[in-house]
């Protein structure tokens, strides 16, 4: 096959998503904001968009209403509203799969070795980390911490726009 064949028949870009992470306000706590950040940055994950916030009651129950008929709702949201959270929009290819690989197992003693939960999840609650499940849940997330971004993403990434 010559060269020039090679190149054409690559294909002009891998798809692209954005996926939203939250440090929780137990890893706040403890002053792992920066390590957490470091694992992401080594993944080739790209930050897009960043705040610090202290989550009321109606923003943790908006983000959080799909469990509001579980067991552990009222104790989540006490939990999310108890300090800071660093909310971080990221993006890379296939970055909601791969974030969740990386965030691991709800249960930090569950999660294998090496995930961020395993190193610095402290109960199923205090578990350091939330990693969007879906790519259409990482658009619905990321409109509710960043507002002003509204109507204006979606996944895939349109790398045609981008
Ligand atoms: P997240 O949404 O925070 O990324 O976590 P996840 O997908 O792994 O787990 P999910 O089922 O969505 O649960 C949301 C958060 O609720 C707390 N939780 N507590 N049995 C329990 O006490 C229990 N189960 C879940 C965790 O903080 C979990 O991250
Ligand atoms: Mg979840």
């Amino acid at each position: 096959m010559s060269k020039r064949t090679t190149l054409m028949a690559r294909p002009r870009s891998v798809m692209q998503e954005y996926t939203l992470l939250l440090i929780k306000p137990n890893a706040t706590r403890k002053h792992r904001v920066g390590a957490i950040l470091a694992i992401i940055e080594e993944a080739c994950f790209k930050i897009e968009e960043m705040r610090l916030l202290v989550m009321n009651d109606d923003l943790a129950s908006r983000f959080y209403a799909v469990h509001k008929d579980k067991h552990f709702y009222n104790r989540l949201v006490k939990f999310m509203t108890s300090g800071r959270t660093i909310a971080v929009l990221l993006r890379r290819e296939y970055a909601v799969s791969h974030l969740r690989s990386m965030v691991g197992a709800t249960n930090p003693g569950q999660a294998a070795p090496g995930t961020i939960r395993h190193i610095y999840g402290e109960s199923v609650t205090m578990n350091a980390v939330h990693a969007s499940d879906s790519p259409e849940n990482a658009i619905f997330e990321t409109c509710l911490l960043f507002p002003h971004l509204k109507g204006k993403i979606k996944n895939p990434i349109n790398m045609e726009e981008a």
